[in-house]
């Protein structure tokens, strides 16, 4: 992990150190990134197509004004690294009834046992009642190894030292532990083959019929992590993912990317060989760590709102400036602040004009807007002439508001929408920021 934070973090000096765009930086910039993705063992198609959108990004449009350059390529790869990551989703374990069954399962030393340790550990500290089941009768040690583990989370344990059927030791474990919110089986690895080891997965699949079926993964196998999630997938379904060891190596990001790839979830990574180190796996935060930077979200925040204003401002351009586009303009604003672009690009006379009819584009004000818009319908503010009296008194009704203020805000809208003309030519004579044809 240590190795792969080193290579996102050249990337970053890197790219801290842009100036301008050109073609030469550019194609800098695209070799920093796949070196680092190399490192970290990401699958070469995966590579491609990474530095093929992240250029396609930048072609397509600049950075928004008011965003330097150097912010918003950190923004376009931090964005693209969480999609190859798998996007945006709650890493959540929610066991959906009881007792909710999870079969952990593997290639030998995969971190299965330590895992189902890590696990119970980790949930029973959220609430759950979890019981952890051996049922390798393969390996000799494994079920002393699992015991120990048990007794130290403080989780009750169930096994058979002498049994040979792993499926009836689990069927026997899951009816020992019917009362208890969660079971953990925890499956042999060591097998004669791959073959005769997915035979017992698939036979155990079949005779238990677990809840879920976690797939644990050693982070060290890099981007063979996909291969070895479609070996199990053909023989029972793979419903989550854990990859280990990803304090070790520096292809975890590798083995991640690869099996999101295989449309698998990744849930949770485990991070030490220390029953507390686990962790739910969320894409964001792993990638403001290997971005080294822990103020990710405030610079997102702040690129999504001025690339929102830039939206706007192309309608604007285009001639449509409706409520929905000024409920939009206004959001952007609170997010930006009280500086924003169509205030600047403001003919100075009506700029006047505006704070002479006592808008003051104060937060206290948006915010109020904010709530007026909001309780307006669809209909309203795609069409704000059908406003009449009485829908007037509702918005205000809802907004806790007078009408008297949906007025004063609905003025503020029709001036700036008058000025939209004189800003549309302004707009083009500002240029656009354009990045085409690189
Ligand atoms: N550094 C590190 N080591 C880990 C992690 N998870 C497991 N290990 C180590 O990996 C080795 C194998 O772990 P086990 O839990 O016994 O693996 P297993 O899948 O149960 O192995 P078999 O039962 O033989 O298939 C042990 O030395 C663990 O301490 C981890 O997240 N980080
Ligand atoms: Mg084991």
């Amino acid at each position: 992990m240590r190795a792969l934070i080193e290579a996102f973090g050249r990337l970053v000096e890197k790219i801290r150190g842009v100036s301008h765009i050109d073609k030469s930086v550019l194609a800098e910039l695209s070799r920093e990134i796949q070196r680092a993705l190399l490192r970290a063992d990401v699958p070469l198609d995966m590579i491609k197509q990474f530095t093929d959108d992240v250029l396609r990004r930048l072609r397509e449009g600049g950075p928004p004004a008011g965003i330097p350059i150097k912010e918003y390529l950190l923004y376009v790869v931090y964005e693209k690294l969480v999609e190859l990551l798998g996007g945006e989703f709650p890493a959540e374990f929610k066991p959906a009834r009881r007792p909710y069954v999870v079969m952990l399962v593997g290639v030998e030393g995969s971190g299965k046992t330590t895992t189902a340790a890590k696990l119970a550990k980790y949930l029973a500290r959220r609430g759950y009642r979890v019981g952890l089941v051996q049922t390798d009768t393969i390996r000799p040690a494994a079920f002393d190894q699992l015991k120990q583990l048990a007794e130290s989370v403080g989780v009750p344990f169930y096994g058979e030292r002498d049994s040979k059927s792993a499926a009836e030791i689990a069927l026997r474990g899951i009816e020992k532990f019917r009362n208890l919110d969660v079971i953990i089986l925890d499956t042999a690895g060591r097998h004669r083959s791959e073959e005769s080891l997915m035979q017992e997965i698939k036979a155990m699949y079949e005779a238990v019929k677990p809840d879920e079926v976690m797939l644990v993964i050693d982070a060290t196998v890099g981007k063979q992590a996909a291969a070895q999630a479609e070996a199990f997938m053909r023989h029972a379904p793979v419903h989550s993912v854990i990859i280990t060891k990803m304090d070790s190596t520096a292809r975890g990001g590798g083995a991640l990317a690869a099996v999101v790839k295989t449309g698998a979830r990744v849930k949770f990574v485990g991070t030490g060989e220390g029953v507390d180190e686990i962790e739910p796996f969320n894409p964001r935060g792993f990638v403001s760590r290997l971005l080294g930077m822990g103020d990710f979200e405030t610079l997102v925040d702040r690129v999504r709102a001025a690339l929102e204003e830039d939206k706007v401002l192309q309608e604007v351009e285009s001639g449509r400036f409706d409520l929905l586009t000024f409920k939009r303009q206004i959001e952007a604003l609170l997010k930006l602040g009280p500086l924003s672009k169509l205030i600047q690009l403001l003919p100075g006379g009506l700029a006047l004009k505006v704070s002479e009819d006592r808008v003051e584009l104060s937060q206290r004000n948006l915010k109020k807007w904010l709530a007026i818009l909001s309780s307006m319908t669809r209909e309203e503010l795609a069409n704000p002439e059908i406003l009449n009296a009485s829908r007037i008194r509702r918005v205000a009704l809802g907004a806790g508001v007078t009408p008297r203020e949906v007025r004063e805000m609905l003025e503020v809208y029709e001036n700036i929408k008058r000025m939209t003309k004189i800003l549309r030519k302004r707009l083009r004579a500002h240029g656009k920021l354009a990045l085409r044809g690189l």
